[in-house]
């Protein structure tokens, strides 16, 4: 196994020789090492099922299904299926997903640790991720802003994307809406999070999911501040040229591990309709902030 940096990029390590099937315990941890040291993992020439790719998400941490069945995979259901591909009119996960900032599962009390994407079909133009080191993003801001969140906490929510499922069709809008924040109420979680393994300051706020910044008496901040630092982190560049922006490209056989906690993602999907099927696994490795 060989692990090295990603050329010329400012994230991730590439990795070479890693077997899923016999790799060691060492190796395993190893992998683990460096996804919370360069945040992108890229596993090259990974061949292996459904079964199999849960099987290594186990290996790193405690897999966690997603909480709605229809982005789940057919006959194994800890993996979420992103999919725009229709065979015989059937429809296997669901298509266009996770195109905003956001971190996985920010919206719920317990986000994910680590997220694994298995791409299984891959189109040939425009199709990646973006990444934004919220770590990173933190430690340059300046110190003004630094100190008007301190003890600040951000109300995270699924509704902004909160996507309607086949059953939902000639359901009064009204009852979805109360049924999803029934199901997924309004989350709060530190503004700036200490990540539990490394230690590094992260600014745990994202475009599509946070609504709003309220302070240590639950009194919500004046808007501006959360306006500017989705701003300043380069979350509102439409062109994705903001030096904090990365994009991971991936190709067949490539297996992408990340750091949930310190990253904030967007999938950046085909403008023209190429099939594109991508797996995802997602672990809780038993730590938190
Ligand atoms: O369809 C989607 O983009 C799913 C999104 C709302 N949540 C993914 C997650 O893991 O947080
Ligand atoms: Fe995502």
């Amino acid at each position: 196994m060989e692990i090295r940096p990603q050329d010329g990029k400012k994230l991730g390590v590439v990795v070479s020789g890693f077997d899923a099937k016999t790799s060691s315990d060492e190796d395993v941890e190893l992998v683990k090492k460096s996804v919370y040291s360069d945040k992108i993992v890229v596993l090259k020439n990974q061949h292996m099922g459904p079964q199999e790719f849960l099987e290594l998400g186990r290996r790193f941490g405690e897999p966690e299904t997603y909480y709605q069945p229809m982005y789940h995979h057919p006959e194994v259901p800890e993996i979420f299926v992103s999919s725009n591909v229709v065979e015989n009119g059937k429809r296997v996960g669901v298509p266009q997903t996770g195109k905003f900032w956001h971190s996985d599962y920010s919206f719920m009390p317990l986000p994910f640790a680590l997220t694994f994407i298995y791409p299984q079909v891959v189109p040939k133009k425009n199709r990646g991720t973006y990444f934004i080191d919220m770590g990173k993003a933190y430690e340059k801001l300046p110190e003004d802003l630094k100190s008007a969140m301190a003890g600040t906490r951000a109300r995270h929510s699924v509704r902004r994307y909160f996507k309607i499922r086949p059953s939902d069709v000639y359901r009064p809008l009204a009852e979805v809406i109360a049924e999803m924040e029934e199901e997924t109420p309004d989350v709060f979680h530190p503004t700036v999070v200490t990540h539990p393994v490394t230690g590094e300051e992260i600014l745990y706020i994202s475009a599509a999911v946070v609504q709003d910044l309220i302070d240590a008496d639950d009194r919500p901040l004046e808007d501006g501040l959360l306006q500017q630092l989705l701003a300043q982190t380069g979350q509102f560049d439409t062109t994705f040229e903001h030096e904090n922006i990365h994009l991971q490209t991936f190709e067949e056989g490539d297996l992408l591990i990340w750091d949930n906690r310190s990253l904030i993602h967007r999938a950046l999907h085909t403008a023209q309709p190429e099939p594109a099927v991508s797996f995802r696994v997602t672990v809780q490795d038993g730590r938190r902030w």
